[in-house]
């Protein structure tokens, strides 16, 4: 197993067990695997109190991520794009580095609607940042863990110079824009071949493509492993998802100073030519502060998430909680506390339409934006 981070690993062998049949000829592979599995937590936990320890001398540039974590960056060429404006005007921090190099990451919180997320005002890139050139290494890696990228081009300059930079470095990083990852998994086991499962309808399509895809893996250098396929794929995808580097970011263009006059058309240039990658660019001025209105909604959409509101007996409780767009009671009950969702009993949603929508619901049911939840429990 190489999974990438000891959580992972737990996460990967728990569900392993769970899929091994369970009969005699298994039952050794069963155990052996329950007895790593207790090792691992193990090492998990010794690992957590040695972090916390080091967490002290750890870098500037990994910055641990509060909430929604979105990253503002630009281009170096392009010095002054207005980055630490945004940042001052949505954190509302002092206006202490505006105009300034920022040579360090500036962390802040904006705060819409009582949500909060993490604002990181990121030093600019170089070109040759894959590279490691002007700390791209350590820019690049924050890049790739943050859940929202918002890429700053100053419209009162050339939008196209930015953009290719930015763009470059990016895929030369192997950060991949507005895409999801291929519904591909691939983790390797302890048996002596790879077995591909095709995990729902539209992935029984390409059952055809059994032998090309175990061909593809074991050219990766695997050769035990359970592949799971769970949606539309192709041969590529299957490369990619063996390729450990590649990561899948969500990224919106923010077009800065959009005060200044002239800068209409390289705005209207921004969208015509990038609408395709970058299906939300939003025109702004941070000095001014306008364009903001509706930000941390705007980010919500982009990354597919709905707010979902708790409710114990009158009270509703404040900040609500962020969730993916498809999640269901069972998300929301885990996500308070396991015992809600271990005594489950049912839950009652509360539903925003022409008339305030009340129902009693099982642990299954799927939630929208803003709805209400009551969860009860047999204890
Ligand atoms: N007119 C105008 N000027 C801006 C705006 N945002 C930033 N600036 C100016 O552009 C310069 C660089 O801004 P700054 O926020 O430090 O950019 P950064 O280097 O990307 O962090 C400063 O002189 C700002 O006053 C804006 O929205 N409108
Ligand atoms: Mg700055």
């Amino acid at each position: 197993m190489d999974a990438k981070s000891l959580e992972e690993k737990i996460k990967k062998l728990e569900e392993f067990i769970s899929l091994v049949p369970k009969h005699k000829a298994t039952e050794k592979i069963v155990a052996l695997n329950r007895t790593r599995l207790v090792k691992l937590k193990g090492e998990l936990e010794s690992n957590k109190k040695r972090q916390k320890k080091l967490s002290s001398r750890i870098s500037p540039f990994s910055v641990k991520s509060e909430g929604i974590q979105v990253i503002l960056i630009s281009d170096y060429n392009t010095l002054g794009a207005g980055k630490t404006t945004i940042f001052h005007h949505l954190t509302g921090a002092k206006y202490e580095n505006i105009g300034k190099f920022t040579p360090i990451p500036q962390v802040g919180i904006y705060k819409f609607n009582k949500i909060k997320f993490q604002i990181v005002d990121m030093p600019a890139i170089m070109e040759g940042a894959s590279k490691g050139v002007g700390h791209g290494t350590e820019i690049l890696s924050a890049v790739r863990s943050a859940d929202l990228i918002c890429i700053c081009i100053d419209l009162s300059r050339g939008i196209q110079k930015q953009m290719e930079l930015l763009l470059s470095e990016f895929s030369k990083a192997n950060i991949r824009i507005n895409i999801t990852s291929p519904p591909i998994e691939i983790e390797k086991t302890g048996s002596n071949k790879i077995q591909v499962y095709y995990l729902t309808e539209e992935a029984k399509k390409y059952l055809n493509m059994d032998e090309d895809i175990k061909q593809i893996v074991k050219e990766s250098g695997i050769h035990n492993a359970v592949v799971k396929i769970h949606g539309k794929i192709n041969l590529e995808m299957v490369s990619d998802a063996l390729n450990q580097s590649i990561a899948y970011k969500k990224m919106i263009i923010l077009g800065t100073k959009g005060d200044l006059s002239n800068t209409q058309n390289q705005f209207d240039l921004l969208k015509k030519k990038y609408k395709n990658k970058f299906p939300l660019i939003i025109g702004v001025s941070g000095k001014k502060g306008e364009g903001f209105m509706d930000f941390g909604n705007n980010i919500l959409e982009f990354l597919n998430k709905i707010k979902i509101f708790t409710k114990s007996g009158n009270k509703i409780a404040e900040p609500p909680l962020i969730v993916n767009n498809d999640s269901t009671v069972k998300d929301i009950a885990l996500k308070i506390h396991k015992s809600f969702y271990k005594y489950f009993k049912y839950a009652v949603v509360y539903r925003k339409g022409s008339i305030m929508n009340k129902k009693r619901v099982g642990i299954n049911y799927l939630l929208q934006n803003e709805d209400v939840v009551e969860i009860f429990t047999t204890v």
